[in-house]
């Protein structure tokens, strides 16, 4: 990786000149000023402490962190509190029972407004009805929703009575939902019949019930389903277990609003959550109570800077991914937030959908992924143009990283010009936001997370671990445990040693490639297996990516290396155009004259095609080893994890005629 920015010729890759100040108004009045580094910086274990009172503690804890077992911390050990309470409860003693927790929209325009009050009865019924399922403290809960009110209502309930909840993203198939359901050992499935995506009802129960014929999910003795589309189960191709399978709507709203939550450890495991990692089994990264709530919290706080009695806060992520945990269900509710919460698909039924929300609860901070920006940017300025975005006052961006061009896409066209842009780098495994600017104190650079947040302590380390100089490149690696820190994978604890803690002694190691720029601020290069070795030279495949996005007409970019002959990796470029461009003769050429221009020639891509999609996870995260294999011209491999698998037809469809060639 040294090489990326050693080399003269790159070490000035897209060197950012553009900055934005924190707005007047929004730096006067911020939740957090620049204090807060200082404070972290004196005294990291007393900051975390005091950061720990945002919550409500049964037992208050006296201890912060014991690190006397490292890699496995404790946080906050001899605290007790409840998870369920700081979201739900304590709002509704504090008088306000009649806020709005959440503003549920369905993709069809159905619409629902739980207020606290609301959320606290919702969630004791569910908790007293898995108490009738014979759900104990400790037992796992699978939960397989779409996006609705139930599924942050059914994630609390587990959270109420101390059963970690594992979801599993709905667009999963039943092969994946199986392996998590044994690998977690659950007992309950909590489930719908199905939910709404790009205009129809797209069933979820028939992928339970075949999970359930699969070796290792016999310990499952019942599912509760949600009622969502009402299709007929049995066209759906599911079935319907007597004894096992009961319906949300019979069990739970039969049971009695009120329940008293019990304090649990603050080190009791709160949920499972597994990251798909690029080889072997799913890894389940657990996450526990007292230390994960302080850091969603906070950072929530102030990341965001959010000001529960006139924010609306709007999370696009789904629920079953750690953003959805963290900033839909966890941060937000503990910090008596009013969210919107969106079952759809951005462009259903028409591409100002998201807009439309917008306008409609008049949303000020909205978190959404890059994936999402560069997608708008490709359908046109024209559509969020047609809609009041007035309300907003702060953006979010998570999950890539953002390239500079789409940064400055989203502040022009979803932020007036006006709103600061919060690029928040974090993991499933990191549990919160780890570095990010703070909106009211930094000084913003399109493209870069730029700082760890107080009390976090993260640098570059070249491969011999030592930390490298400002201007250089390496890997991003975390020096001191942080409170919301995955405490083990599931089960595996060898593993979690191995995988995070192993290659750089005493520090985390995150798989991502990094650099510092002249200020020492940090540049997110993308996973480190995406790094590209071209005649002697790591290139960043983030940043050939940004190069092409930089160019008026290109929308989105995905770049690999592909094994080469004579300099070892070829640069493969994959992009798709904005509105309106046509391919054209000699637009090749011109996107790798640009390259070449911004980058210099060794970063010139070999080839480059233009497409109408590209493959992605779910979570929207480009899938390049997909494309690695289109390039190097070999059968894919497992394409079972893309959102659409026609994908992959359309661009290899397209392969022989490509142009661009040496
Ligand atoms: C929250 C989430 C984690 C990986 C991470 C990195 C990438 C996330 C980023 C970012 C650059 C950002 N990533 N945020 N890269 N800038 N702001 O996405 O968790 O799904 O576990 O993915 O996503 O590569 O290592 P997860």
């Amino acid at each position: 990786m040294g090489d990326v920015v050693s080399n003269e010729s790159l070490a000035n890759l897209l060197k950012e000149e553009r900055r934005f100040d924190p707005p007047a108004d929004l730096a006067a009045n911020a939740n957090v000023t620049a204090a807060a580094y200082e404070q972290a910086a004196e005294d990291r274990l007393g900051f975390w402490a005091e950061q720990a009172k945002r919550l409500t503690w049964q037992t208050p804890p006296t201890q912060t962190l014991d690190w006397s077992n490292a890699p496995f911390a404790k946080w906050f050990a001899d605290g007790k509190l409840n998870v369920a309470y700081n979201c739900v409860d304590r709002h509704v003693e504090n008088g306000l029972g009649d806020r709005v927790a959440i503003h549920f929209e369905g993709e069809s325009g159905d619409s629902r407004a739980i207020t606290y009050a609301e959320l606290q009865r919702e969630v004791s019924r569910a908790a007293n009805a898995l108490i009738e399922l014979g759900v104990h403290t400790g037992d796992r809960v699978a939960i397989y929703m779409p996006m609705i009110p139930e599924t942050v209502i059914a994630m609390l309930a587990c959270a109420r009575l101390g059963a970690p909840h594992s979801l599993v993203f709905g667009g999963f198939s039943a092969e994946a939902l199986a392996t998590r359901i044994n690998d977690a050992d659950a007992r309950v499935v909590i489930t719908a019949d199905g939910g709404y995506r790009r205009g129809k009802p797209s069933a979820l129960k028939p992928a339970v019930d075949e999970a359930l014929t699969k070796p290792g999910t016999e310990n499952v003795r019942s599912v509760l389903v949600v009622r969502r589309t009402g299709q007929d189960l049995a066209e759906a191709g599911g079935t319907w277990t007597e004894g096992r399978d009961v319906w949300w709507h019979e069990l739970v709203e039969r049971q009695s609003p009120t329940h008293t939550p019990e304090a649990f450890d603050a080190e009791h495991p709160l949920f499972i959550l597994y990251t798909s990692g690029t080889t072997g089994k799913p890894k389940g990264i657990l996450h526990t109570t007292g230390g994960y709530l302080t850091q969603v919290s906070y950072t929530h706080h102030a990341v965001f800077d959010l000001k529960p009695e006139t924010d609306v806060f709007w999370c696009t992520a789904d629920v079953g991914w750690v953003t959805g945990h963290s900033y839909i269900t966890y941060g937000p509710l503990s910090n008596g937030a009013t969210e919107v919460l969106y079952e759809g698909t951005p462009d259903t039924p028409h591409q100002g959908r998201w807009w439309e929300i917008v306008q409609k609860y008049g949303v000020t901070i909205l978190y959404t992924a890059p994936t999402a920006i560069r997608a708008c940017m490709k359908w046109g300025d024209d559509i969020p143009a047609k809609y009041d975005l007035s309300s907003l006052r702060l953006l979010g961006s998570v999950g890539e990283p953002i390239n500079p061009e789409a940064w400055i896409w989203y502040r022009k066209h979803i932020g007036a010009d006006r709103t600061p842009i919060v690029d928040t780098w974090w993991q499933t495994e990191t549990g919160a936001m780890m570095l990010s600017p703070l909106p009211g104190v930094t000084a913003t650079k399109p493209g870069s997370a730029q700082v760890a947040l107080p009390g976090i302590a993260a640098t570059v380390v070249d491969d011999d671990a030592r930390e490298v100089p400002d201007g250089a490149g390496g890997y991003l690696v975390l020096t001191e445990p942080w409170p919301s820190m995955l405490r083990t994978i599931w089960g595996d604890d060898q593993r979690y040693i191995d995988t995070y803690w192993s290659r750089f002694e005493g520090k985390y190691f995150a798989g991502d490639g990094a650099k510092k720029d002249s200020d020492g601020d940090i540049w997110l290069l993308g996973r480190v297996d995406d790094v590209m070795l071209v005649s002697g030279h790591n290139i960043s495949t983030t940043e050939v990516e940004s190069a092409l996005v930089s160019h008026p007409k290109v929308a989105e970019a995905a770049v690999v290396g592909a094994t080469d002959p004579q300099t070892t990796q070829a640069i493969c470029a994959f992009v798709i155009l904005r509105g309106g461009v046509e391919e054209g003769a000699g637009l090749v050429d011109e996107l790798r004259a640009h390259v070449a221009q911004q980058l210099g020639p060794i970063a010139k891509p070999k080839r480059i095609m233009p497409v109408a999609e590209l493959p992605k996870t779910r979570s929207g995260k480009i899938m390049r080893r997909l494309l690695r294999d289109v390039a190097e011209n070999r059968d894919l491999g497992d394409v079972s994890t893309l959102t659409d698998s026609s994908v992959m037809d359309l661009i290899q469809a397209k392969l022989p005629s490509t142009p661009g060639e040496d």
